[in-house]
């Protein structure tokens, strides 16, 4: 018997390229919270509750409501476009998680770097840790209530940053925020890309 239907044939959808982004930044900035926010899937968390025995250590001022911190990743996935899904990777805050950041590191096309201005100093480890390798990161500024508003100049200042690096505000809880960080990391590391393929005067 003749095939009745008629065979239409389905493009095969040409792979979506998978690029891998990590989420940094200092103790309690939020990458858990930006992670959640923007995820297309169950974020998987890896939270375990802040104890009275941390307590000496695990600095929550401005964060009273945290009661859990990273101990391993985040992991999350979005898709900015058909052709373009990031996996995301948030790392642990805390020092004593330092040695995880090696494994997360690798293969990542580059890095957002959550500051919270209340305590900026928080970020400057992330921010030498992917300056030393060379890793694409920008700087997103996650505006906590009760914080004093700082410019991104100043935040570039006091950072210290090359002048090229991304400083962009945010509300990690928020999706289109959140979505707009990401954003800036792609098209900048993007950029720095194009840039080592074709020096300038070459
Ligand atoms: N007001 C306000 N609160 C936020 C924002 N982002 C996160 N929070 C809160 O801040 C706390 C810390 O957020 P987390 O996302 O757990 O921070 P983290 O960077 O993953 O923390 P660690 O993994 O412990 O380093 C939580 O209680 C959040 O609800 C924000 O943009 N504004
Ligand atoms: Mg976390």
């Amino acid at each position: 018997m003749a095939m009745a239907r008629t065979d239409r044939r389905i493009e095969p959808a040409a792979e979506p390229m998978a690029l891998k982004l990590l989420v940094a930044g200092g103790f309690g900035a939020g990458k858990t919270t930006l992670v959640g926010s923007v995820s297309e899937i169950r974020p998987l968390r890896t939270e375990e509750s802040l104890s009275e025995l941390g307590r000496p250590v695990d600095d929550v001022s401005g964060v009273e409501g945290k009661n859990t911190t990273t101990v391993a990743m985040d992991f999350g996935r979005i898709t900015l476009r058909e052709d373009l899904v990031l996996y995301l990777f948030g790392t642990p805050g805390q020092d004593r998680f330092w040695f995880l950041w090696d494994e997360l590191a690798q293969g990542a096309l580059g890095a957002v770097v959550l500051a919270d201005t209340r305590r900026l100093a928080d970020c400057f480890a992330a921010v030498d840790y992917f300056e030393q390798r060379g890793i694409p990161f920008s700087i997103a500024v996650n505006c906590f209530e009760g914080a004093e508003l700082h410019d991104p100049q100043t935040v570039r200042e006091a950072l210290d940053l090359d002048p090229g690096t991304p400083v962009v505000l945010c509300d990690a809880r928020e999706r289109e925020s959140a979505k707009n960080v990401l954003i800036t990391v792609v098209e900048h590391a993007a950029y720095v890309a194009a840039a080592q393929r074709a020096p300038a005067g070459a």
